[in-house]
């Protein structure tokens, strides 16, 4: 079902459960589900209706913890409601938000592929990982420029987000081959550049992706072939600016094995991992390709300097971004 037709519970509940999944995808259904809630919880009364608003956001955000997308999604959806006058004037603003934030979201993507793709060279064997909107989009331009040799895929385990990629790139006619995850160093000495998306960027420029995101980097590293990240600028974690650390979900050990079938053993499941500022030689976003120790600027530049002041943010993390 599209999700314009789900319930906002329901979006909730597939960002959950991944059938909607992808750091960007999760921030635009997010802010999708709180812009529904808004429109079928309307009340006069501005207060209690904010307060509704406010616990929709916090029962959004304990959905997925890792991509800040979802974060910067139902934040900049309520950006500026304190200041409304009315309840009417509250609801106009969230939605308009909320289709201000998923447009450019997409815009941002669009922009990315077209960079990403300048920078992807002629006859180019490139590898991605788990399933970037952004990164393939990137691959796909460059393939339409006639540039692409070969992708290759990882599997990503558990949950095979890497079916997707292959999936995607093989409609679009992009010659592509699926590894398994432990094959990518075997595999290294033949690739040109490794690209893949960002769940969240820190403060330092660490890169928040998919768990084997930074054993990929390191192997890369090792070999000398540039490592670049598509990342849309509201992956910029402001929150990581005051000390906050970057909550990597560990999900049902289910995912790996049948717990039943393997008595007595215990399972972990972290999905993500942090990719040190060292082994990233670029990230691509709508503003630019920078180096990720330019994280800084982009949050100023996406959100401003009042973010960066402690006391200022904390009433900017609720509602005045
Ligand atoms: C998806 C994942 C993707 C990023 C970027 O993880 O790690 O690489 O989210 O994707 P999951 P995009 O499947 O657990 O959500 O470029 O689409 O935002």
């Amino acid at each position: 079902m599209s999700p314009e037709k789900l319930s906002p519970e329901e979006i909730l509940e597939g960002i959950k459960k991944m059938t909607i999944r992808g750091a960007a995808e999760i921030g635009r259904k997010a802010s999708l589900a709180l812009r529904l809630f808004a429109e079928r919880e309307f009340e006069a009364d501005m207060v209690k209706y904010l307060a509704k608003l406010e616990s929709f956001r916090e029962k959004a955000l304990a959905t997925r913890p890792t991509a800040v997308t979802l974060w910067s999604g139902v934040t900049k959806t309520l950006a500026g409601a304190s200041a409304a006058n009315s309840s009417e004037e509250l609801l106009k603003l969230v939605k308009r938000n909320s289709e201000e934030f998923i447009e450019r979201s997409h815009r941002a993507v669009e922009i990315i592929a077209e960079m990403g793709a300048r920078r992807i060279p002629q006859d180019a064997v490139l590898l991605t990982t788990c399933n970037s909107t952004a990164a393939v989009a990137a691959i796909v331009k460059a393939h339409e420029q006639g540039k692409v040799k070969m992708v290759y895929a990882t599997e990503s385990r558990p949950k095979r987000q890497g079916w997707i990629t292959v999936r995607q790139l093989a409609e679009k006619g992009v010659p592509v081959t699926m590894i398994v995850d432990p094959a990518v160093r075997y595999h290294m000495k033949r690739i040109d550049m490794v690209i893949v998306g960002a769940d969240t960027i820190a403060s330092n420029g660490a890169i928040i992706n998919k768990i084997g995101t930074s054993q990929i980097a390191l192997i890369a590293h090792e070999r000398r072939v540039p490592f670049v990240v598509c990342a849309e600028t509201y992956k910029f974690s402001p929150r990581t600016f005051h000390g906050e650390m970057v909550p990597i979900e560990e999900r049902d050990p289910r995912e790996v094995i049948d717990p039943e079938k393997f008595p007595g053993v215990g399972v972990s499941n972290p999905v993500f991992d942090a990719t040190p500022a060292e082994y990233v030689d670029a990230i691509i976003t709508e503003v630019g390709i920078i180096p990720p120790f330019a994280a800084y600027e982009i949050v100023v530049h996406n959100f401003g300097l009042e973010i960066l002041r402690l006391e200022e943010s904390e009433k900017g993390m609720t509602d005045d971004l």
